[in-house]
């Protein structure tokens, strides 16, 4: 029997009723897993870098096996840079490369830096000509429901950077292990094309790009401090039509099961 095990935690109240956004994770595990794992949620949630909470909502809900859809994880790619413009500068090259248009780039780009809060959820723009396509204001659109296959992955994949000077809550490379899974299923929605995003972790400065085949890792992508961080995924509206539409894609990330092997 698989569960999803989902946390959120916020300060000044609930999310819904206006809170701030401090952290967020997510499994999927067997039940004999569970119940340490709630330990760890917990105290992750208590000691957080961006500062203390006041609510903290831990859910656990039963997946039906049959409802799982198996993806491949993405290829890692790692570049090392000495500064947030040439990671921003490296960021842009690897979107082109993805086929995102510049005007989408520097959209893209441009609205994660004018963020003035981060945001719980992602941006979509379509890819051609950088206009916003969901309604979600500040809220965006979440991808959840997804986890490796195997939990084992958690722990072997360890990568850390020099760069971020963070507790990894005892879990090294948690940040990059919990990113990597749901870019590997970003990555496999239809419609999506690429993604970029940079941590609010105000010590957390490792980014990425995304694309269909790779993980694109770039060692900084903002100060050291900034609070502020968010995802932006890039739409090929080409792909959508009336039997595919930017709802279904929308349902796709918020609501199907997805296990990375
Ligand atoms: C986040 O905190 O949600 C973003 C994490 C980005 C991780 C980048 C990496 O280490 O590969």
């Amino acid at each position: 029997m698989l569960y999803n095990i989902k946390m959120r935690s916020s300060k000044g109240g609930p999310h819904e009723k206006g809170g701030k956004h401090i952290s967020g994770a997510e499994r999927i595990l067997r039940d004999d897993e569970i119940e340490d794992e709630i330990i760890r949620m917990y105290q992750r949630a208590l000691n957080h870098e961006k500062g203390s909470v006041d609510f903290i909502n831990i859910k656990i809900q039963k997946v039906d096996e049959e409802d799982i859809v198996y993806v491949p994880q993405l290829s890692i790619e790692e570049f090392d840079v000495k500064s947030k413009e040439e990671g921003l500068k490296l960021a842009k090259e690897l979107l082109k490369e993805s086929d995102v248009e510049e005007i989408a780039i520097e959209n893209g780009i441009g609205s994660l830096l004018k963020l003035q809060d981060s945001m719980h959820g992602a941006i979509l723009l379509d890819k051609d000509n950088g206009n916003r396509l969901d309604d979600r204001a500040s809220r965006g659109v979440r991808a959840t429901g997804m986890g490796f296959a195997d939990n084992f992955e958690y722990e072997r994949i360890d990568k850390i950077n020099p760069a971020n000077d963070v507790n990894e809550e005892d879990i090294p490379g948690i940040h990059f292990n919990e990113a990597l899974v749901l870019a590997s299923k970003v990555a496999s929605c239809k419609g999506i094309i690429a993604e970029l995003c940079w941590s609010d972790d105000p010590n957390y400065l490792t980014g990425y790009i995304s694309n269909e085949t790779t993980y694109n890792r770039i060692s900084i992508m903002k100060d050291k401090g900034n609070t502020i961080g968010g995802r932006i995924f890039f739409v090929d509206t080409n792909l959508l039509d009336d039997d595919y539409t930017l709802d279904d894609l929308i349902d796709y990330l918020e609501k199907q099961v997805v296990l990375i092997e």
